[in-house]
């Protein structure tokens, strides 16, 4: 892969909370730095279920930068999903690995989406996550947010988000990641 043509950026949130949840997010993260360059990962924070789900979910999230397009970006990790046991029984069910789009940009310029309910950018309900937003200052803390004109960081105060991190693991790359991840 060129470095010439990573237009896009993806801020990408993974949740897991079935099976080993720390190897899925590994897992995961191996198979997305495969889709670009300059991946950064951040924390890891354990958090009780948001909806149906009755077991605890490891959360992170990470930025890469990709040549691919969001579609077939989203296309790429709705197949790592799959590749990593996913089934859909549940809107909001347990599941060993989530994989949203909570950002994305192009030369700089967020993307957004309207009446696409395939990708929606930005991901509707991610200022109203703890899981999401406090991983999300750690690495991208001063990405605007396209609805609000405010940074993400700017989003995590007005809500007074906080988390107690369960696993160090802002490395930037799995093999960094592997030395400091341990499951619990
Ligand atoms: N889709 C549309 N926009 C996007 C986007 N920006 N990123 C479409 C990813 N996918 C997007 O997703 C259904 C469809 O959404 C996809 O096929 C894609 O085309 P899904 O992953 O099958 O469904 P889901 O995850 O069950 O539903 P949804 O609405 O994505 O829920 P969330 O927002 O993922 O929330 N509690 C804790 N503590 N931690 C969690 O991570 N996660 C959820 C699920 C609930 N409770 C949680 C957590
Ligand atoms: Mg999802």
């Amino acid at each position: 892969m060129t470095t010439e043509n990573l237009n896009y950026q993806y801020l990408i949130a993974f949740g897991s909370n079935l099976g080993s949840r720390l190897n899925n997010i590994d897992k995961a993260i191996y198979e997305i730095q495969k889709l670009g360059k300059n991946v950064c990962v951040s924390n890891i924070y354990e958090t009780p279920p948001l909806g149906p789900a009755d077991q605890k979910f490891l959360n992170g999230v990470m930025t890469v930068a990709s040549p691919i397009t969001p579609i077939i970006f989203l296309e790429n990790l709705l197949t790592i999903e799959t590749m990593l046991g996913r089934t859909r029984h549940v809107r909001w069910g347990n599941r060993s690995i989530d994989l949203d789009i909570i950002l994305a940009s192009y030369n700089g310029q967020n993307i957004t989406t309207k009446n696409n309910n395939e990708l929606i950018l930005p991901h509707p309900e991610a200022l109203n996550r703890n899981f999401v937003l406090v991983p999300a200052t750690e690495i991208a803390g001063d990405w605007m947010h396209p609805t609000t004109g405010r940074t993400l960081e700017e989003e995590r105060k007005l809500r007074d988000y906080q988390l107690d991190v369960i696993h160090q693991s802002a490395s930037p790359t799995r093999e960094t990641a592997k030395q400091t991840i341990t499951e619990v």
